[in-house]
């Protein structure tokens, strides 16, 4: 194994290394000889400067997340900083990669930081429900101000080397050898000499800071936070900064750490650093299958969804062949596009410059010929099996030998689509969410016949374009609109039964979710689900008569709401009578119905249907199940996905309660899958049975 921490000699400059792959987490291991290193150099009157870098890919990147919830080892990170703090002599951190977190807060201990060009520097805690615990939250606003520093804070976004020269977080940026010119830098401090003031003692930028100016911006991040803890207790630590001496600012904090890392938030959202960390690791993809090569990707279909594709691909940098049918399409698709990013540029998020050189990405036809150079392929036609046969028959001419075909189908059977070809080998399913270009999830459709190595691609493109993969198997609707339909089943048996649209919407918003299931069907449009009832010879009691009056939803201003002005649902009288109405027809006697009803028969089936994917392998692990949830549907993140909710819920209470649902009902949905009864009778978790079925 290797040393995590070394220490080599440039004549009187002391170059301490850290060493704990992959990304130099602050683990034990690390911190006990880090510590011991300090005060030895610390107190070696040999010794001039200490320059504080890290081997291999990064800087350190963090705390050891998985130490967690643990016994704490001393020393503690805080302590480290503070006998780095103690140091007179000049100390430099010298940072390439990510300095993230409790790996920021060590930088933030030395006097003066430098740093490769393309290096990021951030404080990501707020990500996994917790705020910075080692002296970030008072550090920061000491160098960049407070209302950078709550910015930087609160977002956990980090950087760039540049944005950090200019706002004072670091002296120097370089464009290589770090460590020499770290040396050299931290020679020239030693000869300008000192005394050298610790951050902690610089509190410049704290001092008349407007307070009220403060609160304003901080009450408008924290109407931000939907029911989280941690941006809240973010924006008070940074508050604390300018309002309390440093000791005290920093014993709140640490105060606040702990008191976070032990709640049910931050434990769900670490569960969710670590599964969409897991889900990237598939079944038969090992580190020996190369990723196909991609230089240019043709988008089928120039709609909302392929533009949004289409987007997504050059914004990787990926340049792409836009088809549609008609002149007339390809050039409203396009058109749509630069509004889009248009929309980016009015709004200060991405420059004149990045916005053309976006748009050069672009090449538009309408000749299924120009795609014969494409390296992958994705369709967003019409969702309909024939269709994509079609399309899928053509591609099968033209494609070049070995180039990857993509469909984006939300529910059709992959394999079918794939047998439409001579080559079902190079035909995976690539399931974008709709926004495609802001929508991070991406199911991976993985068929009969998917070779590996179009798989590697595939979840390679997912990364480089910025979204978030999990691989599925094949079935109806996947994993999620396969869940969601067992969600939706119940929606109009509770109207008829007693709720109205607003009450089964505020308990999920209580819950934690962005909307309700009837908002979301309004955001959505009420027509796609009429015209596939159509399809299918089936009926909704209160959703087809509404369709019929042309309450689609928002896009006409009226759906299980109304909306006066733009955006806003209000409970609208008429629908309330008209579920009346429906109900007396069918008999059903009205009754209040609670908020944990509403639960067990909205989430429960939902949760069994994910126990249903489980025992059928659709989904690889439950934590897979998670990350798609939260990624596409907007289950909250302080809940950790469905299935790790579920857990918490107890497994037991949602068997007995589906039992007494189904009883009642009769309905499928609510018969517990056997996975569910096995772990209700064994205590389990969802992570045992997968390993006992290994
Ligand atoms: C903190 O610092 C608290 C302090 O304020 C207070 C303390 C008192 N710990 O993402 P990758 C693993 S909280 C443990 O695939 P990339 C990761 O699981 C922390 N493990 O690589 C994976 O393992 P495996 C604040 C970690 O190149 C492997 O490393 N810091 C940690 O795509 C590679 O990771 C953060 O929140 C960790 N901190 O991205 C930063 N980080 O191979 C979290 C990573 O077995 N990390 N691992 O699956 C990241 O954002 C990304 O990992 C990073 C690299 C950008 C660094």
């Amino acid at each position: 194994m290797n040393q995590p921490v070394t220490v080599s000699r440039d004549a009187d400059i002391a170059v301490i290394t850290l060493d704990n792959p992959p990304v130099n987490a602050l683990s034990h291991r690390l911190r006990a000889p880090l510590m011991e290193a300090l005060e030895k150099l610390g107190d070696d009157a040999s010794v001039s400067a200490i320059v504080l870098t890290c081997a291999g890919r990064t800087f350190v990147a963090g705390a050891d997340i998985t130490e967690f919830g643990k016994p704490m080892q001393h020393p503690i990170l805080g302590e480290i900083i503070a006998a780095l703090e103690k140091i007179a002599k000049p100390t430099v951190a010298a940072i390439h990669g990510t300095a993230l977190g409790g790996g920021l807060e060590l930088a933030l201990g030395c006097h003066f930081r430098v740093a490769l060009r393309d290096a990021k520097l951030g404080l990501p805690e707020v990500k996994l429900g917790l705020l910075p615990g080692a002296g970030g939250t008072v550090r920061l606003p000491y160098l960049l101000g407070p209302q950078k520093a709550l910015k930087v804070i609160v977002s956990g976004t980090p950087v760039d080397a540049a944005t950090a020269l200019e706002g004072g977080l670091v002296e120097a940026v370089y464009d290589r050898d770090l460590v020499a010119n770290a040396i050299a830098f931290a020679r020239e401090r030693v000869a300008a000499g000192g005394p050298f003031r610790p951050v902690r003692d610089r509190r410049e930028k704290i001092e008349n800071t407007d307070l009220a100016r403060f609160d304003t911006e901080a009450s408008e991040l924290a109407k931000k936070a939907r029911g989280l803890e941690a941006p809240i207790a973010c924006a008070q630590a940074v508050r604390n900064a300018i309002t309390l001496p440093f000791d005290e600012a920093l014993a709140a904090e640490r105060e606040a750490f702990m008191r976070l890392v032990s709640g049910e938030q931050s434990r769900a959202q670490r569960h969710l650093f670590f599964a969409e960390r897991e889900a990237a690791k598939v079944d038969g993809v090992g580190k020996d299958i190369k990723a196909r090569e991609i230089r240019r990707a043709g988008i089928i279909g120039a709609g909302t969804m392929g533009g949004g594709i289409a987007m997504s691909f050059v914004n990787g940098g990926i340049p792409v062949t836009l088809l549609e049918m008609s002149r007339e399409a390809l050039d409203r698709g396009l058109a749509t596009i630069d509004k889009n990013y248009s929309i980016s540029v009015s709004r200060g998020s991405l420059s004149e410059d990045a916005k053309s050189q976006r748009m050069a990405l672009f090449t538009g036809t309408t000749d299924y010929a120009d795609l014969a150079g494409c390296d992958i392929i994705v369709e967003a036609v019409f969702e309909e099996m024939s269709v994509k046969k079609d399309v899928f028959g053509k591609l099968d001419k033209i494609a070049r030998p070995g180039a990857v075909l993509a469909t984006n189908t939300s529910y059709l059977d992959v394999d079918e689509i794939a047998a439409a070809t001579s080559r079902p080998q190079d035909v995976v399913g690539m399931h974008f969410f709709s926004p495609a270009n802001v929508m991070k999830l991406l199911e991976i459709v993985r068929g009969k016949h998917t070779a590996p190595d179009v798989l590697a691609t595939a979840l390679a493109v997912a990364k480089r374009i910025g979204k978030v993969p999990v691989v599925v198997g094949v079935c109806h609707g996947f994993v999620g609109n396969r869940m969601l339909a067992a969600r939706s089943e119940e929606a109009e048996s509770l109207l008829l039964e007693g709720a109205s649209p607003a009450e089964v919407d505020k308990v999920f918003t209580d819950f934690g979710w962005p909307m309700g299931p009837f908002q979301m069907g309004d955001l959505a449009g009420l027509d796609i689900g009429w015209r596939n009832r159509k399809s299918l010879g089936k009926k909704a009691i209160i959703a087809d008569p509404l369709c019929e009056q042309g309450r689609f939803g928002q896009k006409t201003g009226k759906g299980y709401y109304l909306y006066e002005n733009g955006r806003t649902p209000k409970s609208d009288p008429e629908v309330l009578k008209l579920i009346e109405e429906k109900a007396r027809e069918h008999g059903i006697e009205r009754r209040t119905i609670l908020s944990q009803e509403i639960i067990e028969r909205s989430l429960y089936p939902m949760i069994n249907e994910g126990a249903r994917i489980l025992e059928e392998g659709i989904a690889a692990r439950a934590s897979d199940i998670d990350i798609v949830w939260v990624n596409g549907y907007g289950f909250p993140i302080g809940k950790g996905g469905p299935m790790f909710w579920a857990e918490k819920e107890g497994i037991a209470k949602i068997v007995e309660r589906l039992d007494h649902w189904h009883s009642r009902t009769g309905k499928a949905v609510f018969g517990p899958a056997p996975l569910l009864r096995k772990l209700a009778a064994s205590g389990g978790s969802f992570a045992d049975a997968r390993e006992a079925a290994a």
